[in-house]
């Protein structure tokens, strides 16, 4: 495959692309003559690589131009690899800690060098169908969105640098078409895309296409996510996009960022965890019943929530005097509209953050890409099960979602 300098790199022809690249080189000590290779990608677009020399190791991630995961036939433009660079080197720089470095990025071959996020990090999702603890996980979460999220916003940006910042974002237009296909339309019409565990769920498909007022929702969450250009948002922040031990957590794969809802991201780990509540019962055995790591996931998901309101607000207040044009500075010199626009700014944040949770579990249940909480449940009977108590939930939490102040609130829905 080539296309005005684009080549496919494989083991062989990115050692030789290693050898000419000095800011990947000089990673590994140029010590190229011996090096270990090895495709890890498990993702469902993009080829990644870990390369580890005597004296250091990198990750060399390749977008090619179509999607992985369902092969040539669906086109996908490997321009998602300048938006992942320069999302990456944007949220680094906000939220180090818990992004990897870019050493190296090419556009012409869609190649970014990064830091590999070395053992004994594992991805999140993996995790959490093992049954591990994160002690760590909502606080490093919550830090990591609370950074991303209020610094590139109005809240922090003049119009000027936020408006210069979104044009640059809206080219990523192909990637915000995907997930407005998979997410926001597929899931709730006949596609060819869609799948679920049949003959089970079956109905429930079904229910979903004849769902009016589910119909309604999801549309006005469609319009949210392609209006709303609220922030830098990753985009994908799944718990396949993020990766962990117990001291640890690092966000990765930011292929689908644009400046659009806050809530798009928030919800998206959120719902990733209600995914991961929802699966234990699959998981549970006669040694392990999962039920205090289901608390522990519940834990975590308010934890996630109430740290993100606290760190994102305390952001707020610390910069009140700073560049931000959302709102005038007498609105937060007088305490009572203050805490009036902090209220209503925050309570739409939450109300956001749940209907796009609901979504992003709707759509790996009925929708093209399923994720393994559930797949890695070989009883179809029992995952089937699984599946259903989570789309229910869903449904519900999308049309509901106005209703809910606090997350313990919909916690109580979830059990
Ligand atoms: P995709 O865009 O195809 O989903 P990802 O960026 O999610 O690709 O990467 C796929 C897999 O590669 C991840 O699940 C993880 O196992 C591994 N990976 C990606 N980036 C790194 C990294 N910087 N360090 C270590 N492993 C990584
Ligand atoms: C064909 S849909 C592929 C999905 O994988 C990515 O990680 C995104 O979640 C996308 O929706
Ligand atoms: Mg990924
Ligand atoms: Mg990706
Ligand atoms: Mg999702």
């Amino acid at each position: 495959m080539t296309t005005a300098g684009f080549r496919v790199l494989d083991e062989k022809s990115l050692i030789e692309y290693i050898k000419s690249t000095p800011s990947l080189a000089s990673k590994l000590g140029n010590e190229v003559g011996d090096l270990k290779i090895k495709e890890v990608g498990d993702g469902n677009l993009n080829f990644v690589y870990i390369i580890v020399s005597p004296s250091g190791s990198i990750v060399v991630k390749q977008a090619i131009p179509y999607v992985r995961c369902i092969g040539e036939s669906w086109p996908m433009t490997k321009e998602r690899s300048y938006f992942e660079a320069t999302a990456l080197k944007r949220q680094h720089g906000l939220s180090p800690k818990h992004v990897p470095e870019v050493y190296h990025f090419d556009r012409t071959m869609s190649v970014i060098g990064m830091r590999y996020i070395e053992p004994p990090h594992i991805i999140l999702r993996k995790g959490l169908i093992a049954g591990v603890e994160y002690p760590l996980l909502a606080e490093h979460m919550a830090e990591f969105m609370a950074n991303t999220l209020f610094y590139t916003s109005l809240l922090y940006l003049t119009t000027t640098q936020h408006k210069s910042a979104v044009a640059e974002f809206c080219a990523n237009v192909e990637m915000c078409r995907l997930t407005e296909q998979v997410v926001f339309s597929d899931p709730y019409k006949i596609s060819e895309f869609n799948r679920w565990t049949t003959p089970y769920l079956d109905s429930d498909a079904e229910a979903v296409r004849n769902d009016k007022v589910l119909k309604l929702e999801v549309a006005e969450l469609k319009s949210k996510f392609c209006e709303k250009t609220q922030a830098l948002i990753h985009g994908d922040l799944h718990t396949g996009s993020v990766m962990v031990t117990h001291e640890s957590t690092q966000a990765i794969d930011p292929e689908f960022a644009f400046y659009g809802p806050m809530g798009f991201d928030v919800g998206a780990f959120i719902g990733n965890l209600f995914l991961a509540y929802f699966a234990q019962d699959g998981h549970a055995d006669q040694g392990n019943d999962r039920k205090a790591y289901k608390a522990w996931i519940i834990d975590t998901v308010a934890d996630t929530w109430n740290l993100f309101y606290k760190k994102f607000t305390s952001l707020w207040d610390i910069h009140k005097e700073g560049p931000g044009e959302a709102y005038l500075h007498e609105i937060y010199n007088d305490i009572e509209l203050w805490e009036l626009v902090k209220q209503k700014y925050m309570i739409e944040l939450f109300h956001d953050s749940l209907g796009f949770a609901a979504a992003k579990m709707i759509r790996r249940i009925v929708g093209v890409a399923h994720v393994e909480d559930f797949e890695s449940i070989t009883d179809l009977v029992k995952r089937a099960d699984c599946e259903r108590r989570a789309l229910d939930f869903a449904k519900n939490l999308m049309k509901k979602r106005r209703t809910f102040n606090t997350i313990t609130d919909v916690i109580s829905l979830a059990q």
